[in-house]
């Protein structure tokens, strides 16, 4: 577990987040640079990261979620990514997918899925990238037309962490008009005929969760699987998703960023050069120092974001999008300045930095893309 995080933590704070540090240190990090190697989605460490309420850490504890804060998510998610930033990344995905279904599903369809999303036992995917539709989301499209008590879905998702390992598909398509308000969101299973996935993509990092298309031909779903139950809500729902994930995403970058810091700063102290250890060399502290600064202000920014969202805050989206853009950001350049600090060492696998660097690069592009934060960002101080 990270030092700086422990600071001003109450004792129920201070037992989650050495619950999920725990978790990670034992289950998790030994593994990563296998899981890595290999392509592994783990998916029954998953599971038992879920028994321990990590399945639905923002969800009501009526059926079945941990009931806690964003503000312990960012800080679960921190942890996670300190052993395994691609595994961390997609349980937050599962996780944004879980709330979408507390928050805005019918009686129903909450008590139907989100006890089995809380545990695992239903692994969720969010499906809204298309080909034609990645930064644009609004202009998705994949198209459900109504036949009888049926909706018939037809499109190209592309991108889809999960995708053909995870059981639930949490996916917007077209009902309406163009535009954001022609859009609902769809809870698809696995084994509805008409679903198909494509080829796994092969990737830079995030090597321990899969990618790829979700291919939709005329797949039925029940209208009892449209989430609320009413047409034109999907993309308010796809965005308020996002608005979690994105600061997730950033917990993500944060934690494999201080385990990249937390290396080079043990490997500065203990390394040789010109006749002392690298730490004596005052650049070589500068750059620590500035690192450890990025930390802290991606943390603090980080945890304000996460309080803004649980307070519903006026300003939450453009703080979540300031948050993503700065940390993401941030983390990444830290990351990059540890496996500097390695020098040669730092370029080879066994030593877990360019692993760090790869899965982290991804966390400027992925649940909204840094330039769209800027526009994000950009549009609130136009519209003051
Ligand atoms: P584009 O939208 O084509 O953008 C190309 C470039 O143009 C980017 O640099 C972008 O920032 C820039 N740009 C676009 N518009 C503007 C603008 N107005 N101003 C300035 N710059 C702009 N999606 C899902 O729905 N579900 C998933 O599970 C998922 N997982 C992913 C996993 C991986 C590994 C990856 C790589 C992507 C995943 N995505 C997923 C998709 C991801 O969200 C998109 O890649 C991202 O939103 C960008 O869309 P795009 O790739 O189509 O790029
Ligand atoms: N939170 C809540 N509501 C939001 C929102 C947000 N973050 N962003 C937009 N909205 C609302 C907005 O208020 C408006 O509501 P209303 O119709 O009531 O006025 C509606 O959505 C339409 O918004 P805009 O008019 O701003 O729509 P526009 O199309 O111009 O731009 C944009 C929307 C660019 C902000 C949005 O398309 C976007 O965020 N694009 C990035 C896509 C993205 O993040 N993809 C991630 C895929 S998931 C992934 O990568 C994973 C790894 C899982």
């Amino acid at each position: 577990m990270t030092t700086l995080t422990d600071s001003g933590l109450d004792a129920d704070e201070r037992v989650i987040v050495e619950t999920a540090a725990g978790f990670a240190a034992k289950k998790l990090a030994p593994f990563a640079l296998e899981w890595d190697e290999s392509h592994h989605f783990p998916v029954a460490e998953l599971r038992e990261a879920a028994e321990l309420g990590m399945g639905a850490i923002y969800c009501s504890e009526d059926v079945g979620g941990s009931g806690l804060r964003r503000l312990d998510g960012v800080r679960i998610f921190e942890q996670l990514a300190y052993a395994d930033p691609a595994v961390a990344a997609f349980l937050s995905i599962h996780n944004m997918c879980t709330w979408m279904v507390d928050q805005y599903g019918t009686d129903e369809q909450r008590s139907t899925w989100v006890p089995k999303l809380a545990s695992m036992e239903t692994v969720a995917s969010y499906c809204l990238t298309e080909p034609g539709a990645g930064s644009d989301a609004a202009a998705l499209a994949t198209r459900a037309v109504k036949s009888g008590d049926e909706y018939v879905i037809t499109g190209v998702k592309q991108f889809i962490s999960g995708a053909g390992s995870s059981d639930l598909y949490v996916l917007m398509a077209r009902t309406g008009d163009n535009g954001p308000r022609g859009i609902s969101t769809f809870l698809i299973e696995k084994g509805t005929p008409g679903l198909s996935f494509g080829a796994q993509e092969r990737k830079m990092g995030w090597h321990a969760q899969p990618t790829a298309q979700v291919i939709l031909d005329e797949v039925r779903v029940p209208a009892a699987n449209l989430l609320g139950g009413q047409e034109g809500i999907g993309f308010g729902i796809a965005m308020n998703g996002l608005n979690g994930g994105r600061l997730n995403i950033a917990a993500s970058s944060l934690g494999g960023a201080q385990a990249a810091f937390d290396k080079a700063a043990s490997y500065v102290a203990s390394r040789k050069a010109f006749g002392n250890a690298l730490i004596d060399e005052s650049t070589i502290r500068f750059t620590l120092a500035d690192m450890a600064t990025s930390l802290q202000a991606s943390r603090l920014m980080l945890w304000q974001a996460a309080a803004a969202l649980d307070a519903d805050a006026p300003d939450k989206v453009e703080q979540c999008a300031m948050a993503k853009r700065f940390v993401t950001d941030s983390c990444f350049t830290v990351a990059d300045q540890a496996l500097q600090l390695h020098g040669g060492y730092g370029y080879l696998n066994e030593y877990g930095l360019e692993k760090i660097v790869r899965d982290l690069r991804v966390h400027r592009i992925l649940e909204g893309t840094n330039e769209i934060m800027r526009v994000v960002v950009g549009r609130s101080i136009a519209a003051r």
